[in-house]
């Protein structure tokens, strides 16, 4: 298969330093952050060829931007400069019960990618499409850009697309994600939710069987469920692994992570269960540091974790 691309919008990303609310802050440390650029670094972590398409502004951030999604092994060429729009920036505000999240990213250079985004390189060698709820919400170009690419005819898309659900609920004041979410999800060839979102969405009680009754159409669903279980369904049946137990120094980043080890476990011809592991083992790398990329075990690490017995697993 062709090398993976991911589409998505990725920020500049500001958080105090060190963490406290921001009306108070006296610092900030300036990063990079966008769900679909954390799938591409994790998976040339994981020696998976990808690029990474997305718009950028002809500024300093967008710059900065470009570089650090490079520097981690990922093909930024078609990364796209647009002068007339500034890169999309995120604001962290940690407080007493979390961390919110402001964005200012509307009007963006990437909020602008339309439909026209898959004609041509890279997609045309592509074996794989990473896409992510957070398009959708960007703008009408953007929703179109993932119905597109989502509803092709047969044979007009050479590429499997994978598709996170990942609902940012400030993103959508309209109230339409359950909708739009449950519709664009059902279309992937293969589809990652995390329980608490799908239950955010779509039910208060949901279980992992009750999200794929929602969701038959793709031929893998995951649903995560955190620091417990993450269940794939497939024609092969139900496949569930366990989380392994991991310090949590900071969670942003590990449903990319998750995704991106997952796709890589199924691209070198793995079963369900060894995939699964390999989304646990790279969402732990996520988990373990305060941005949204740490870095993954090395390669004689990760076979050892692979090969344990499921006993030894948990
Ligand atoms: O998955 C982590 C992302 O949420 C974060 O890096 C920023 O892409 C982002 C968004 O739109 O919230």
């Amino acid at each position: 298969p062709g090398p993976v691309v991911c589409i998505g919008e990725t920020m500049a990303a500001l958080a105090p330093d060190p963490p406290s609310p921001l009306v108070n802050a006296a610092r900030l440390r300036l990063s990079v952050a966008g769900a679909e650029s954390n799938v591409a670094m994790y998976l040339a972590d994981h020696g998976v060829p990808v690029a990474w398409l997305s718009a950028l502004g002809d500024d300093p951030l967008g710059h900065r931007v470009r570089a650090d999604v490079a520097a981690a092994g990922v093909d930024v060429s078609h990364v796209r400069t647009d002068p007339g729009r500034p890169t999309g920036l995120l604001v962290k505000d940690p407080g007493p019960a979390g961390t919110s999240v402001h964005y200012y990213r509307r009007g963006s250079a990437a909020s602008a990618l339309g439909p026209e985004a898959l004609d041509g390189e890279p997609l045309s060698a592509a074996g794989l499409l990473h896409l992510t709820g957070i398009t959708p919400a960007l703008s009408e170009s953007c929703r179109r850009l993932v119905t597109r690419a989502l509803t092709a005819e047969p044979g007009a898309r050479p590429y499997a697309v994978s598709f996170d659900v990942n609902h940012r609920a400030a993103l959508w004041p309209d109230g339409s994600a359950p909708t739009v979410l449950r519709e664009l999800a059902d279309l992937a060839d293969i589809a990652f939710v995390g329980l608490d979102e799908a239950q955010a969405l779509w039910g208060d009680h949901l279980t992992p069987a009750d999200v794929r009754a929602q969701l038959p159409g793709p031929r893998v669903l995951v649903v995560k469920d955190g620091a417990n279980d993450a269940t794939a369904f497939s024609d092969g049946g139900v496949h569930s692994v366990p989380a392994p137990r991991t310090e949590v120094v900071e969670p942003v980043g590990a449903g990319d992570a998750f995704a991106a080890g997952f796709l890589a476990g199924l691209l070198r011809g793995g079963t369900m269960t060894d995939a699964l592991r390999l989304g646990h083992i790279t969402a732990a790398s996520a988990l373990q540091v305060t941005g949204d990329h740490g870095p993954l075990p090395d390669r004689r690490e990760q076979e050892a974790l692979l090969a344990l017995s499921a006993r030894e697993w948990k």
